[in-house]
């Protein structure tokens, strides 16, 4: 007999009927995660922890007679990408990603969807397990939402997880322009160990031409804006966690078309959930990078036993920019002096740019049309962070007034990386002049 069946068996011998049935049916875990749960995780660790949504929202809800009543609007709103960008986005409740719904397992949700954009729509709850007729798939299990008309979702939360909502009417357009968002379910009693910073993440990709403000619904490889909650770095809030605190990190996919493999400096964190439920202890492996395909889903979990500014990125190269024009030839070391100067008689300001690589252009505060943002570049610690799009920090402290941005991480002495000196590199024996 484990310690949880002990503890409801002794209660339940106290012989107060009513309360012991009622700490019975609280204290049990779903079957689900109980049945995949290691013997010493089996014991409930409490309430669910707040959910943190950097840069975003948490839809609110009222309780009518038992039932989680939600309202979403879908619609067209402006959004500020980074300062210099603002689109012209559809989403929800004026956001994208949408306001996180948040549940718990066992709940009933209603959810009312008011279509305020220009052509029908539909939401469809990703990852829950719901009746057919409510799984919002336009003409295959409802007809669509006509603009100005408001439908009504009857949910039952079956099972805990990270889960996510999106259109599914005009899918291409309507994901491309944002109408998308994450819908967290708690379990009704965690167990395993108490997660104390609970992050959520949505990924997402763009395509903005430079001077425009309309996500371009058509592009099918060229995006040149990646975000994290709607947000291009150096937008995107830090994740800001004290030491020794376990960290789960949901991060969810809805771009159009690529799986971004996110990682994060400093860690080795565990995949611990994805929207298909939770990984049994055992299943799980360690990683640094966890690949986030679309239409997914993923938890990671660490504990924040490191200090520091950690940078937190998708790995793809492209990813970890803002907008730049992809059909450039590369100048990479070119000699381009001659042509410069043909060039200058007609254009005098004219200067060819990226012969010895292009990490310069960090730095060079180069003209920008109206509404439009560098390709990358934020002020740092140490200089220019030559990195944009989805790029944020996990910032670790050993104290913490409050999870505000602590500001950056001050290296104690003898931490931070600095030139050689002579005398350094003679001990050693290195030369740095030898081939
Ligand atoms: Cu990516």
């Amino acid at each position: 007999m484990d310690r949880r069946r002990f503890l409801v068996g002794s209660s339940a011998l106290l012989g107060s009927s009513a309360v012991a049935t009622g700490a019975a049916s609280q204290a049990r875990p779903s079957p689900e995660a109980e049945a995949i749960a290691e013997p010493a995780q089996r014991v409930p660790t409490g309430a669910p922890s707040p959910l943190i949504v950097p840069n975003g929202a948490i839809l609110p809800h009222r309780v009518v007679d038992g039932v989680k009543v939600f309202h979403l609007v879908a619609e067209e709103f402006d959004h500020e990408i980074a300062s210099g960008l603002v689109i012209r986005a559809w989403g929800f409740n004026g956001r994208t990603p949408g306001p996180v719904i948040e549940a718990v397992e066992g709940d009933r949700v209603r959810i009312y969807v008011t279509n305020r954009l220009p052509e029908p729509t539909v939401t469809h709850w990703h990852g829950l397990f719901v009746p057919t007729g409510m799984d919002g798939v336009s003409g295959l299990t409802q007809p669509p939402i006509e603009p100005g008309r408001t439908f009504r979702y009857e949910l039952e939360m079956r099972r805990a997880g990270t889960f996510m909502y999106h259109s599914h009417y005009d899918e291409m357009t309507q994901i491309a322009l944002g109408a998308v968002g994450m819908f967290i379910v708690h379990p009704r009693r965690p167990i395993g160990p108490r997660i104390d910073r609970d992050f959520v993440l949505m990924l997402h990709e763009w395509s903005i031409h430079p001077g425009t403000r309309r996500p371009n619904a058509l592009a099918m490889n060229d995006f040149n804006v990646l975000t994290l909650n709607g947000k291009a770095y150096p937008a995107t809030a830090p994740l800001v966690a004290r030491r020794g605190e376990r960290v789960r990190i949901r991060l969810g996919n809805l771009g159009p078309m690529d799986h971004h493999p996110i990682h994060l400096h400093g860690y080795a964190f565990e995949i611990t959930a994805t929207d298909g439920g939770p990984i049994a202890p055992s299943a799980r492996w360690r990683e640094t990078t966890v690949l986030v395909p679309v239409g997914s889903t993923r938890d990671v979990e660490l504990v924040a036993t490191e200090v520091g500014d950690w940078a937190m990125h998708c790995h793809m190269t492209h990813h970890i920019m803002n907008q730049m024009g992809h059909d450039t030839p590369t100048t990479i070391g070119a000699d381009t002096r001659a042509a410069d100067a043909l060039i200058a008689r007609t254009v005098p300001d004219y200067m060819s740019m990226g012969q010895r690589g292009m990490g310069d252009m960090a730095a060079m505060q180069m003209p920008l049309p109206d509404n439009a943002i560098s390709m990358r570049s934020a002020p740092g610690p140490h200089g220019t962070i030559d990195m944009g799009g989805m790029f944020t920090v996990l910032k670790v402290r050993e104290e913490l007034e409050s999870y505000d941005d602590p500001g950056w991480w001050e290296p104690p002495p003898g931490t931070l990386a600095r030139e050689a000196t002579e005398d350094e590199l003679r001990a050693d024996g290195v030369d740095p002049a030898a081939r």
